[in-house]
């Protein structure tokens, strides 16, 4: 028996043993490949267990990807931390007011950490940062051009739009004319911050002065039309409702469903350090989980879900790859700010490329370096070995 049947049959015990009805009813759903509803996802965080909800996505994961578990080497650029937003959950900006207390990088410093890299086979460049005034369309697309330039094979994944957003609505132009000048200066896909939780309930309280649901979707929306990939995360963990967090998912998947342009989703847990929300307490290692699961469960058209180590640390990264997990972003060679500064176990998140496919073969699955695309770029297989 190959190793999907006899999941099969596990799922199958799990289901007949489950005294509720509904749930067991969503687990023949998903044994079946039908799509899961706003309800059903609601009831599987109100009443899946950790076992039911990790079989059932890991299920999923497996019918998919199998035991590979993709990787990147990529490396970050984070132009300023200054910002004109005030998202209350947020430790690693200082407001424009404050900007004396922050950083700014010109295009020379940037390009300086790109060619720092020259000798080193990463693949992709993340690009994200604060929103600020003086770093405007024009100042990006510089960057942008000077980037491809020195490096053309290089990936460039950037800005959010939030910062998109910013920049198109003060330049005058239109999201689709804005994201077609950034594309045709060498801006290759998206990634995925920004989103935190649509729902305005919720956007109202934790990040009021940012973009909307209905601006970040239509973005995203616009680059798949331009043929650009991108990514999606959900920053949860924080006030939010499991409604709130099906209905972020029901708006992902209803996009996706029309652009096909989505890659990977990414839950970000809400990280309580030094910020305006440092009360609020955060989601336990269980209800990370359960997020990954059900994230996996609903997202049935998403090809990938990814869990970002930096946030969650190596062992809870480890963990995911159980719960729906086949992605662990990538060998990040430099000291991706925002996390540490929002309190993560990782104060220092670089692992070399053997580190991270140890990471992966210790819980016996099969690390694949990818490229942002998804394109295999090599299989270390399975078996745990010194490289
Ligand atoms: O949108 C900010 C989050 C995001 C906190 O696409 C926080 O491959 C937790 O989106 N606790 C930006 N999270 C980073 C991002 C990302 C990261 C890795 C890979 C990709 C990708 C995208 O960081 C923001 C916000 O949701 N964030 N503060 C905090 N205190
Ligand atoms: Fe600015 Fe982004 Fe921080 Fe919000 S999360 S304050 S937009 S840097």
């Amino acid at each position: 028996m190959n190793t999907l049947n006899k999941m099969n049959e596990q799922i199958k015990v799990l289901i007949s043993s489950s005294t509720d009805k509904q749930l067991s009813s969503i687990g023949e759903k998903i044994l079946h490949g039908e799509r899961i509803n706003f309800e059903e996802g609601v009831l599987l965080f109100q009443k899946g267990s950790l076992a039911f909800l990790g079989t059932l996505a890991n299920y999923v994961r497996e019918s998919k990807h199998g035991d590979k578990t993709y990787f990147n080497r990529n490396f970050h650029i984070e132009p300023t931390n200054v910002c004109v937003f005030s998202c209350k959950f947020c430790s690693y900006s200082r407001l424009y007011a404050h900007k004396e207390e922050g950083w700014e990088l010109s295009i020379e410093q940037m390009l300086n950490i790109v060619r720092s890299y020259d000798d080193k086979p990463v693949t992709e460049v993340h690009i994200v940062g604060g929103v600020h005034p003086k770093m405007n369309l024009a100042f990006f697309l510089e960057l942008l051009r000077a980037i491809k330039a020195h490096r053309p094979s290089l990936h460039i994944k950037g800005f959010t739009p939030v910062e998109l957003d910013y920049m198109f609505r003060k330049a005058k132009v239109s999201i689709e004319e804005g994201i077609r000048l950034a594309h045709e200066a060498g801006l290759d896909s998206l990634p995925g911050g920004g989103a935190e939780i649509f729902h305005p309930e919720v956007r109202k309280v934790i990040c009021d002065d940012k973009v909307d649901a209905e601006g970040w979707l239509a973005i995203h929306r616009t680059a798949h039309e331009l043929g650009m990939h991108s990514n999606a995360t959900m920053l949860y963990g924080h006030i939010e409702t499991f409604e709130h967090r099906i209905d972020h998912m029901e708006q992902l998947r209803k996009l996706q469903d029309v652009t096909n342009g989505f890659n990977t989703f990414i839950p970000l847990k809400f990280r309580n350090k030094d910020n305006d929300m440092s009360h609020v307490p955060e989601s336990t290692t269980i209800e990370d989980m359960k997020v990954y699961a059900v994230s996996r469960l609903y997202l049935d058209n998403f090809p990938h879900v990814k869990a970002y180590w930096p946030m969650l640390g190596r062992k809870n990264a480890q963990l995911t790859l159980n719960f729906g997990v086949n992605d662990i972003d990538g060998t990040i060679d430099d000291s991706t700010k925002i996390y540490a500064m929002a309190g993560s176990e990782e104060q220092n998140p670089s692992l070399t490329t053997e580190q991270l496919v140890t990471l992966i073969q210790q819980v016996n699955r099969q690390p694949i370096e990818r490229d942002t695309l998804y394109n295999e770029i090599k299989d270390y297989g399975k078996q745990l070995r010194t490289i």
